[in-house]
């Protein structure tokens, strides 16, 4: 089966997220991309259960700070589940972007492993902006969905293993 595009998922193969609770970081940077993202995975979310009580949606400036966010979020909201990190950085002229993905893909699994929680990684990190559009909602689908479905299933797998 292939398994790399998981907005074209079997609904079955989705955990039921009743009662979950879920952090959602918003980058501004590129908001035209992130927007789109964090509506993919709120209504995600949202489709599989989770009260929208239970979804808190914050935004941090740029994708550099989605560690600083998440780690905030755990920290001060015990009861959340885990946190969907959702940036957009596109390559420039500079090494800006090798620095910003580098710091977020090991600050995110920093805060993961420190909080003891799912972070789930929704940074497109993509060469031009019409990637972004097209894994935004368009023809490679939206990374932020796959992003909420990855975070459901990561949930229900630590509620499993520390049941
Ligand atoms: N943030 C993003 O989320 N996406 C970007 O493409 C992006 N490009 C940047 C390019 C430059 C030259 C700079 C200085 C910042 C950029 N940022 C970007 C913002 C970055 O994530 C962060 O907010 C700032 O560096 C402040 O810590």
């Amino acid at each position: 089966m292939k398994k790399t595009n998981l907005s074209e998922h079997n609904p079955d193969s989705i955990p039921s997220a009743k009662g979950f609770r879920i952090g959602v970081i918003v980058a501004e940077w590129n908001n035209e991309i992130t927007d789109k993202m964090a509506d993919g995975a709120v209504a995600t979310l949202i489709q599989y259960g989770v009260a929208e009580n239970d979804i808190e949606l914050i935004h941090v400036p740029g994708s550099f700070e989605l560690t600083t966010g998440a780690d905030l979020m755990l920290r001060n909201r015990k009861d959340i589940d885990a946190v969907i990190c959702i940036g957009c950085v596109i390559q420039g002229e500079t090494r800006h972007f090798d620095f910003i993905c580098e710091a977020v893909s090991q600050g995110l699994t920093n805060v993961s492993l420190k909080h003891e929680k799912p972070v789930i990684f929704s940074l497109l990190t993509t060469n031009n902006m019409q990637q972004a559009v097209d894994r935004s909602g368009g023809k490679h689908g939206n990374k932020g969905i796959e992003g909420a479905l990855t975070a459901l299933k990561m949930v229900a797998l630590q509620k499993e293993l520390t049941r």
